[in-house]
């Protein structure tokens, strides 16, 4: 059997959330970098059923989506494992990974192509190492159309996004809280942390984000789970749409 394979599109947080689980087993795999939107064509000759990254080939199987992954993961090897054995205390670390999938992960994705429609040049920092086949400068010259269409793809509109950094201080009060009772934010890092602390280091690097985030213990244990993460953004948002954030 082959090494496994990932494939991403760079600065992608579900997909770096993949590759660190891959990691965390030991599973040694090789990571194929794809261009977004491109990205829905590959995945689909390669055989997927779906058409978002992170999807993994691994021992002849296909698996596709963080969640998804986490799991199969578990399965094939099991130590260090991904959830704790406790019913009740993985009860609530699934509930924490699925508010970070569902809510957080789609949040920072808005956020993102966002700020790109308005100012393209910083895709090249989210590209940093990245194999595209075509040189990154080209690749974010002629991407137009792809940021486009990922803004719409993905419901990046003025008022959605105005409406999740409104929502922001709030979810970081969560996660916060997830830390303090536990369920996130312990020595070995679960499912949750790294689902989480992915979207949190993808809206860290935006200079508008990263001083409310960064010193909080949603930020901090970011920062530990995912120490380098690609991308920065420098200021983007309109001030009164970042009134509700405390930087100290
Ligand atoms: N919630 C899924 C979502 C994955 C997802 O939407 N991935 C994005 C990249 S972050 C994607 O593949 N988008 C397709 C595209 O940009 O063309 C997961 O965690 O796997």
């Amino acid at each position: 059997m082959g090494a496994a394979k990932l494939y991403v599109i760079p600065g992608s947080h579900p997909s770096r959330t993949a590759g660190l689980m891959l990691e965390r087993k030991g599973i040694p795999y090789k990571r194929v970098d794809l261009i977004p939107v491109v990205s829905k064509g590959v995945l689909k000759l390669q055989g997927f059923r779906g058409v978002t990254v992170p999807a993994l080939k691994i021992e002849g199987r296909r698996v596709q989506g963080s969640r998804e992954i986490a799991r199969e993961l578990d399965k094939l090897k099991p130590e260090p494992p991904l959830f704790p054995a406790d019913p009740a205390r993985r009860a609530k670390v699934e509930e924490a990974e699925a508010w970070g999938d569902q809510v957080l992960q789609p949040k920072a994705r808005r956020l993102t192509w966002w700020a790109l429609k308005r100012n393209r040049a910083p895709m090249a920092t989210y590209s940093e190492g990245a194999r595209l086949g075509v040189p990154v400068g080209l690749a974010v010259k002629t991407g137009g159309p792809i940021v486009s269409l990922s803004a719409r793809f993905n419901g990046s509109t003025d008022e959605n996004v105005r409406e999740d950094l409104a929502g922001l201080p709030g979810d970081l009060d969560k996660i916060d809280a997830w830390i303090s009772e536990g369920v996130m934010g312990g020595e070995t890092l679960n499912a949750a942390d790294l689902q989480i602390a992915t979207s949190l280091r993808l809206l860290m690097t935006f200079e508008d984000l990263r001083p409310a985030i960064e010193k909080r213990p949603a930020g901090e244990l970011a920062l530990r789970a995912v120490p380098d993460f690609p991308g920065r953004t420098p200021p983007v948002f309109p001030g009164e749409w970042l009134s509700g954030f405390r930087s100290d």
